[in-house]
């Protein structure tokens, strides 16, 4: 293996915005993104095109440097880089010249054969959080982790790689926060301490170059508002799979679809979507219907929609190889195919049998993939599930000689399940004449967010992969991913009916809540669990649904500032040493504040740690002093679930499905509290692209409480909200009320 060390400075140059410097082994490009973000490219062949799957803004194009002898200055209104020439290392301060980040002295950057590596120093109280899809714990310190993107049924907690790669970290430490992406998506590297003698962190790829964006916002929400700038954000989703999802490997049939969905009805437990998981297609033929079990999508479909439910069928990307499948024709007429070097088209098998792989990085392969779904838009499908994208095979190892694009395998292999799920999204969304398409996919890169809508595999039926899921869910927020769910109750074997209540508690405060089971494992849906445990499960997402106008307005976050839904307590608490205890490290807050502690179904209470402030249990209404941690009753129809004083929160009544008009209440929810607070409220008509030109809802609702008043701005906006009443509802407040009355559009001032 040869090894070579970024060495001594030969020259320093401006091109355009860009700062060249270059050495014997490399050329480095440094670009100001805006004041807070910089990035560095690190490249040995500088001739190369640069691309990005991930990114989707340019330098902004203010330079400032200063060069002397020994090094280079670059400055923003945010932040120092300092180059230091022979040899060639980059050190990141704030304009105040406070250190956040630097190379490590003497390896810096490397090359070890074709792999890069980037070694930087690390610091004694350096924590480390991000990377997505990651098993281990919130703090990242002292483990290592490869992107890779796997098809890994039956992954236990400690299994790396999974489905996804989020190569974007942030690093925590003396009351300073800094954040890496590092734009390669190649197989790549991340080893915060596990294997330096805690001396330093590294990380870089199997080929391609050192290519981060350095983020040196200072706060966690201000380095993910800059990660979901450039990378893209969220779509406002539909509304309706903000609801209840029924989902199982597989409904048979379109009776059984049917049947399932009635039950929903007939008990009243509502929801919103069911799915098709692979057998309603013929042969497993992607764009097809089997011809005797779902024999009339059409009729499945306006059935489902008398009842208020939407459909959502999966897609895989392997296309049977058979003459006379459309697909598969017009794929080898047209060349759509992934191939070998020799243009022989790549075979692998799943679940058709042998199948020919559509090469989602051509931007004609992706139109054609879009238009396919005719075939599901036509009957009036709405959702599309892309599962097996890593992409999955089996014996699982595509070979490396396989061409994507103009690229080989192992350079874009953690890209295609995103470029899948782009072709998805950008076709239905064509298809569907203005209605939201809701994507869903596997894997992922960077950048996902701005198509898809992710879930976290085949997670298994155990209280570990509850708390593990949960941390999945947090983790994949940090990178930008709002729309997160697992499978609610665990994918293979069967939970316990504790356990699957316990889950669905859980999953109420699930950014994408999804019930989902393996095939052959007992059926799962809210009534398979007795009388008893039924009624719980109705009343949580009975619960869901009263939350779902602050859910919605929560999501609008996302779209806005990339803020996940659901947020680890690292986040808003980031310097609370509590907050990365192994004990409390599962809560996070969903929203900007409900408090969730997930609690595993063996245990009937719980440890819970309530961060600075007050907060109060949802349930109970029961006052708690922050920053501290407490023994609270954890009963199977109780989630510790909190509140912090001040906080606003807007419900509706139960309905059976977001499909319902409802009864035109809105309930304004108020903990008493001292210091004021607001609240964002958000409301479009759920399920068009209107709001772009204007058809949305906003109010600012401000609770000042040394006044004792409650203030909901003049709605913004040309939508009319479907609330017409307003019910303002005290915690708190000794007993206090407020009388009921019309939600206008114009300020509205109450006194409390
Ligand atoms: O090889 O479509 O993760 O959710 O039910 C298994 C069948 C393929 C894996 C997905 C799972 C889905 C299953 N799929």
């Amino acid at each position: 293996m040869d090894f070579q060390l970024l060495g001594n400075t030969q020259s320093v140059t401006q091109q355009d915005q860009t700062l060249i410097i270059k050495t014997a082994e490399a050329t480095a490009r440094v670009s100001v993104y805006s004041p807070t973000i910089i990035r560095v490219c690190v490249t040995r062949t500088p001739d190369k095109e640069d691309t990005s799957f991930a990114v989707i803004q340019q330098s902004s194009g203010e330079l400032n440097y200063l060069e002397s002898d020994t090094e280079v200055i670059i400055s923003t209104s945010a932040l120092l880089l300092r180059i230091s020439k022979s040899p060639l290392r980059f050190s990141f301060y704030t304009a105040d010249g406070k250190e956040l980040s630097r190379d490590d002295d003497r390896f810096g950057i490397n090359w070890q054969g074709d792999r890069v590596i980037n070694y930087r120093k690390l610091y004694p109280d350096e924590k480390f959080i991000g990377l997505g899809e990651k098993v281990g714990n919130l703090n990242r310190r002292g483990w290592a982790y490869t992107n890779w993107n796997t098809d890994c049924p039956d992954y236990g907690v400690k299994t790396d790689p999974l489905y996804k790669s989020f190569p974007f970290f942030i690093g925590i430490y003396q009351g300073g926060t800094y954040g890496l992406f590092l734009d390669n998506t190649n197989k790549s590297y991340f080893d915060f301490g596990a294997t330096t003698d805690n001396e330093m962190s590294w990380f870089g790829a199997d080929n391609g170059d050192i290519n981060y964006y350095f983020f040196g916002e200072q706060s966690v929400a201000g380095i993910i508002r800059d990660y979901t700038w450039l990378t893209g954000r969220m779509e406002m989703p539909a509304l309706w799979s903000l609801g209840y999802q029924q989902c199982r490997w597989s409904y048979m049939s379109a009776k059984e679809v049917l049947d399932i969905a009635a039950k929903f009805r007939e008990k009243q437990i509502p929801a919103d979507v069911m799915y098709c998981d692979i057998d309603y297609m013929q042969d497993y033929k992607i764009f097809t219907w089997n011809e005797q079990t779902f024999a009339n999508p059409k009729a499945l479909l306006e059935k489902l929609k008398e009842m208020n439910f939407k459909l959502v069928t999966i897609v895989d990307p392997g296309i049977k190889i058979e003459e006379g499948y459309q697909q598969y024709d017009e794929g080898v007429e047209k060349g759509y195919f992934a191939t070998y070097p020799n243009g022989e088209k790549f075979v692998g098998e799943v679940w058709p049998g042998r199948c020919h792989f559509p090469d989602f990085f051509r931007q004609d392969v992706r139109e054609w993939w879009g238009k396919s779904f005719s075939a599901l838009t036509e009957p009036g499908v709405e959702g599309f599930w892309n599962d097996m994208n890593e992409p999955a095979a089996w014996g699982q190892n595509i070979p490396g000689m396989v061409k994507f694009g103009d690229k080989f395998m192992p350079e874009v292999r953690n890209a295609y399940g995103m470029q899948m799920a782009r072709g998805t999204y950008e076709g239905t969304r064509a298809l569907l004449n203005n209605k939201r398409p809701f994507v869903l996919t596997r894997a992922a890169y960077a950048g996902t967010q701005r198509y898809s809508a992710v879930w976290t595999g085949d997670n298994t039926a155990t209280d570990d992969h509850l708390l593990l899921g949960q941390r999945l869910v947090n983790a994949l927020g940090v990178t930008g991913m709002s729309f997160v769910g697992v499978d609610i109750g665990g994918f293979t074997g069967n939970p316990t009916p504790e356990l699957m209540v316990r889950w669905n508690s859980l999953g109420v405060y699930t950014p994408m809540f999804r019930n989902h089971a393996m095939q052959g494992t007992v059926m799962r849906e809210p009534w398979e669990w007795g009388e008893a445990n039924e009624q719980i499960i109705k009343k949580d997402i009975e619960q869901r649904y009263k939350l779902l106008p602050y859910i919605y307005s929560s999501f609008y976050q996302s779209c806005k500032n990339g803020l996940p839904v659901s947020r680890t307590l690292a986040i808003d608490y980031t310097f609370d040493e509590q907050v990365y205890n192994e004990a409390f490290q599962n809560e996070f807050l969903f929203g900007d504040s409900i408090l969730v502690a997930p609690v595993i179904s063996t245990r009937h209470s719980a440890e819970v740690y309530l961060p600075e402030g007050q907060w109060y249990r949802l349930s109970s209404d029961e006052l708690y002093n922050g920053g501290e941690a407490y023994t609270v009753d954890a009963p199977l129809d109780d989630l510790p679930v909190f509140v912090k004083s001040g906080t606003i929160i807007p419900m509706q009544h139960i309905v059976q499905s977001t499909q319902e008009q409802g009864d035109g209440v809105l309930e304004l929810h108020i903990w008493k509290g001292n210091e004021a607070t607001s609240f964002t409220y958000y409301e479009d008509d759920g399920e068009t692209y209107d709001y772009e030109n204007g058809a949305y809802y906003l109010r600012t609702i401000s609770y000042d409480p040394a006044n004792q008043t409650l203030t909901i701005s003049e709605g913004e906006g040309s939508y009319t909200s479907r609330f017409t009443q307003l019910q303002v509802i005290l915690h708190g407040f000794d007993g206090k009320t407020v009388q009921p009355s019309t939600l206008t559009p114009q300020q509205i001032n109450i006194t409390l």
